[in-house]
């Protein structure tokens, strides 16, 4: 199963590695052919390359649309090396066989994300690319595919240990690897396609998803895991740079999503903003004039909670905030950016991940949401539903004071991002307490007016956090005993979707209780 390479294909976009990689294949004695540009970066660098045109005897033509579509291409790629009707074909055709293909495709997951117009996007749908890639793979029992620079190392090193042969194992590796990639890629380009207004509904079968880091195990030590990349460019936590920490587990990165998700619904233009999280839900919330003091005040919502917990910021890390989040045992740090200073002090504890995502997800973005069920998996549009965007509709006789609004629009905010039934108290743009994940809408609004009073306790206010708080509820009341329950533990004011039969009966309470109440029309289920 070792196949001698003499003759490699190449024909890239990224064209990082690229010389290096050739020059090593050049000096085993390996012919080189390739496209264009990749032709003329060899040539530069003093490598002896082929045009592809010299092979197939045609110019590459139409803006380079056709330019390895050619027998003379494909032939080499997919004739069967022992077979004799495919070796008189290539006799009779001119045809030479070819070992390698090094393909990677047009940058088109890259011109999507920078927005470029629909023009440049069909312009680098790569046509020819895919189709050598899936044709060397076909053929692995014979040829060699690479379709990732990452890859450039890995063959050279085989065909140090092998006399210049690659094995059936490796083939077989990269041509698994290939076909993921333009299975991806003709993903990304259907979903772009789905996005396109008018086009209608994603066709949620092209997902698509690379393996693109194996975890140690799952959720728990006896599951396996891995994390898999979908053409989506999103920042956050997939595309983050690790500065210094231990590797990251499934949990971390459930968690760290989370955290980034809802921090990123926090404008860094108009606040800093801070959220803690543990086991996927925020136990503290905050925003402030500065990161260290939304941190403070985050932390206070919930600080035995935030033990071990993830932490993210809207804005850049600075100095202040970093030394006070590294006083207490933190999981994760993950903002967009970070000043050196900040490093330095994360630098001080050694296994506290920092995560740099270089950007903070859009919260109006598209994209899909994916979970799996027994026998398939469901897939939705994420939750880009924004308060600001929202009708805010006054149903009660007293109208939310300028403070009220502001806290209720904060609660709302946060509410998006805890699991169902939410209920969250804030005030002066802090959570005060949260009630999350339970079956019952009145039971979390108790627990999170027991937290409020835990919170109180702990700071030694002689008076529960949810005193002069508002509230905010991520479905409707279905009745007027949750509300109460939240009144009674001293909220003023409540923000809600509506929609419930009974909203007469739950707002008149609302007025009863002196309440100001508002209907946003949206609900934020979580699950
Ligand atoms: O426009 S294409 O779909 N038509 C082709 O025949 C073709 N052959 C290779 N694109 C094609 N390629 C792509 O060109 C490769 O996948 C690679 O991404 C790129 C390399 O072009 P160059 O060598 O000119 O930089």
């Amino acid at each position: 199963d070792r196949k001698i390479i003499t003759r490699a294909l190449l024909s890239v976009s990224d064209k990082s590695g690229l010389i290096g990689f050739a020059s090593a294949l050049a000096q085993r004695g390996i012919a080189l052919i390739s496209t264009g540009g990749t032709h003329k970066a060899l040539v530069e660098a003093g490598l002896a390359a082929k045009d592809v045109a010299e092979v197939t005897q045609f110019p590459e033509m139409m803006d380079g649309r056709v330019k390895t579509l050619h027998p003379a291409i494909h032939g080499g790629i997919l004739a069967v090396r022992g077979n004799p009707e495919h070796q008189a074909a290539m006799l009779a055709h001119g045809i030479s066989t070819i070992d390698l293909v090094v393909v990677n495709l047009y940058p088109f997951e890259e011109t999507v994300a920078r927005g470029g117009s629909f023009d440049d996007c069909i312009e680098n749908i790569d046509i020819g690319g895919p189709a050598m890639i899936r044709a060397a793979a076909k053929n692995h029992a014979d040829v060699a595919v690479i379709v990732d620079p990452a890859d450039y190392e890995a063959l050279l090193a085989e065909l140090a240990a092998n006399g210049g042969a690659t094995t059936l194992p490796l083939r077989r590796r990269l041509a698994q690897k290939a076909y993921a990639r333009t299975a991806a890629y003709d993903a990304a380009v259907s979903n772009w396609f789905a996005g396109i207004e008018g086009i209608g509904t994603p066709d949620f079968r092209a997902i698509g998803g690379r393996r693109a880091l194996d975890l140690r195990y799952g959720e728990n030590p006896h599951q396996q895991a891995a994390f898999y990349a979908t053409p989506e460019q999103r920042p956050g936590v997939s595309t983050a740079r690790q500065l210094q920490g231990k590797q990251l587990s499934f949990n971390n990165i459930n968690d760290t999503d989370a955290a980034y998700e809802a921090v990123a619904e926090f404008d860094p233009q108009r606040t800093a903003a801070v959220v803690i999280v543990k086991h996927a839900n925020p136990c503290g919330v905050a925003e402030g004039d500065s990161l260290a003091e939304a941190y403070e005040k985050a932390l206070r919502c919930d600080s035995v909670s935030a033990f071990g917990g993830v932490v993210a910021l809207n804005r850049t890390l600075d100095a202040e905030a970093a030394q006070r989040i590294v006083s207490i045992f933190t999981e994760v740090i993950i903002a967009p950016d970070a000043t050196e200073e900040a490093i330095a002090i994360v630098a001080g504890k050694k296994n506290l991940r920092l995560l740099l995502a270089g950007g903070l997800p859009d919260p109006r973005g598209g994209g899909l949401a994916v979970r799996t069920v027994a026998g398939g998996f469901l897939a939705q549009t994420r939750d880009n539903a924004v308060v600001d965007d929202m009708d805010l509709r006054v149903v009660t006789r007293r109208v939310p004071t300028e403070a009220e609004l502001a806290d209720l629009r904060f609660a709302f905010r946060v509410a998006k991002h805890v699991k169902s039934n939410a209920i969250v108290y804030a005030r002066d743009g802090a959570t005060v307490g949260i009630g999350a994940g339970q079956m019952s809408r009145v039971d979390s609004s108790r627990i999170a007016a027991w937290k409020a009073q835990e919170a109180a306790t702990a700071a030694g206010a002689t008076e529960s956090f949810a005193k002069g708080s508002v509230v905010a509820s991520d479905a409707f009341f279905p009745f007027a005993d949750g509300l109460l329950a939240a009144a009674e533990a001293g909220a003023t004011a409540v923000i809600q979707p509506g929609g419930s039969i009974r909203d007469d009966e739950v707002i008149r309470a609302a007025d009863d209780a002196g309440l100001a109440m508002v209907f946003t029309g949206h609900r934020h289920f979580r699950h």
